[in-house]
């Protein structure tokens, strides 16, 4: 099996925000859309399961601001804050916790609806002076079982979106042939996907399922408009088993351990979150 490959980087160092979105109350998805949540229509302040409920319709399965010590808090913020001066989605991050010890969002929409292929993505901005410390999850895309220190048997897979100490976006795959318990990396080209205190980064994947038991999956990865990953080969599951069907927020430091922990408190903001069956529009 060939290792992870990334597209030539030097030329794909990120810019300031994505592509314009208009500020709409949740704008009507398209037909083969899961969701397009804007935050828009929320209330400020706390982020209630009601709320993720009515945003995120059918796909959505449950939502909690983590779990783990007092502090914890997601709300939804306006004015400079926000993506465009809109309403956006704040998540508070805690020092000195671990995987083990603290969630800080758990939104999980385990309900889209099953599907071979989908496209899905994201504004984000983690706050100034955000601590990266060895790195973090930022959400994950998948589909039937969720392994974690185990090689999928065919009947799941998952796409984690992660943060590494640098404040770049890592690719954590689980799928049939990877070389080790724990799921693939990517590595390489880390200018091209770098999350910069302070400025919204646009996060967008591309997931098409292999037919059968072939190595014909695909799995795209674009930061800020720039494709930076595709893999063509990838037999995330076998025969028809495990479609996709989750999209799930999460967010926390680590790995296990105190070298895991943050030195400080800090915010991770996200918005304009997309799932549907075709490219969305930029
Ligand atoms: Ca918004």
């Amino acid at each position: 099996m060939r290792p992870w490959t990334w597209l030539a980087a030097a030329a794909l160092l990120p810019g300031a925000g994505g592509p314009p979105l208009q500020q709409k109350a949740n704008p009507p998805p398209p037909s083969d859309a899961a969701f397009h949540v804007t935050f828009e229509g929320a209330a400020a302040g706390e982020y209630t399961a009601a709320q993720a409920k009515a945003d995120f319709g059918a796909a959505f399965s449950e939502f909690r601001p983590g779990w783990g010590p007092p502090g914890r808090e997601v709300v939804v913020v306006s004015g400079a804050e926000a993506y465009k001066g809109g309403k956006s989605l704040r998540v508070r991050t805690l020092a000195g916790v671990d995987s083990v010890q603290a969630h800080f969002i758990d939104l999980y929409c385990n309900r889209i609806p099953p599907a071979e292929e989908y496209w899905w993505d994201f504004m984000i901005k983690f706050g100034e002076g955000f601590d990266f410390a060895v790195g973090g999850k930022i959400m994950n895309f998948g589909g039937g079982k969720q392994y974690a220190g185990a090689k999928p048997a065919g009947d799941g897979w998952s796409c984690y979106w992660l943060f590494d100490v640098n404040g770049a976006v890592n690719l954590y795959t689980y799928h049939m042939d990877q070389e080790r318990p724990w799921g693939d990396n990517g590595y390489p080209a880390r200018k091209a996907r770098l999350l910069v205190p302070g400025q919204w980064s646009h996060l967008m994947g591309h997931v098409k399922l292999n037919t059968g038991d072939n190595r014909d999956g695909i799995y795209e990865f674009f930061f800020n408009g720039k494709p930076v990953f595709q893999k063509r080969d990838i037999r995330f599951r076998s025969g028809t088993q495990a479609p996709a069907d989750q999209f799930d927020v999460t967010a926390f430091y680590g790995g296990q351990g105190d070298m895991f922990k943050a030195k400080r408190d800090g915010y991770i903001y996200y918005d304009n979150f997309r799932c549907g069956r075709t490219r969305p529009p930029p």
